[in-house]
């Protein structure tokens, strides 16, 4: 649907090292419409039922610590199969997996600072985007969207 919306995030390193412009401008030029975005520097607890999936994970608190060492951009982007091609955009976990034209394959290396989110699927983005903003995403047209839609 090209109502398809998935929970984009630019973790800690990824704001440190100054890629949110990088990651929005990838989304915007690919046709997706932003419908939310905020910088926020989450805690611990809120981190944990981001990642409530993984607890138990060795890597689980070493993940809760880093996510929440700075803030983050969270973002809702909006379009055609936006949560499946939000994913092929990021690259796969392991950037040392990434292709290269990926965001994490152009600009990480470690799978513990793998510079950006995304939702895994349709469901676990509604999650995602409840958890996120509360508050509600924004509605508007965009006057593009005849020219990335047939
Ligand atoms: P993804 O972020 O690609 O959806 P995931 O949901 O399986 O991957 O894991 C969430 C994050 O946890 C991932 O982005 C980085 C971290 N992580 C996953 N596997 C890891 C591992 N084996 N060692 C360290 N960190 C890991
Ligand atoms: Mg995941």
């Amino acid at each position: 649907s090209i109502k398809e919306q998935t929970y984009i995030m630019v973790k800690p390193d990824g704001v440190q090292r100054g890629l949110v412009g990088e990651i929005i401008a990838r989304f915007e030029k690919r046709g997706f419409k932003l419908v939310a975005m905020k910088l926020v520097h989450a805690t611990p607890e809120h981190l944990e039922k981001h990642y409530a999936d993984l607890k138990g994970k060795p890597f689980f608190p070493g993940l809760i610590k880093y996510m929440a060492s700075g803030p983050v951009v969270g973002m809702v982007w909006e379009g055609l199969d936006a949560v499946k091609t939000g994913r092929a955009m990021l690259g796969a976990t392991n950037p040392l997996a990434s292709s290269p034209g990926t965001i994490r394959g152009d600009y990480a290396l470690a799978v513990g600072r793998n510079i950006c989110h995304g939702s895994d699927a349709v469901e676990s983005a509604k999650k995602e985007i409840a958890l996120w903003f509360p508050e509600g995403i924004i509605q508007y047209t965009n006057t593009n969207e005849g020219w990335i839609f047939e």
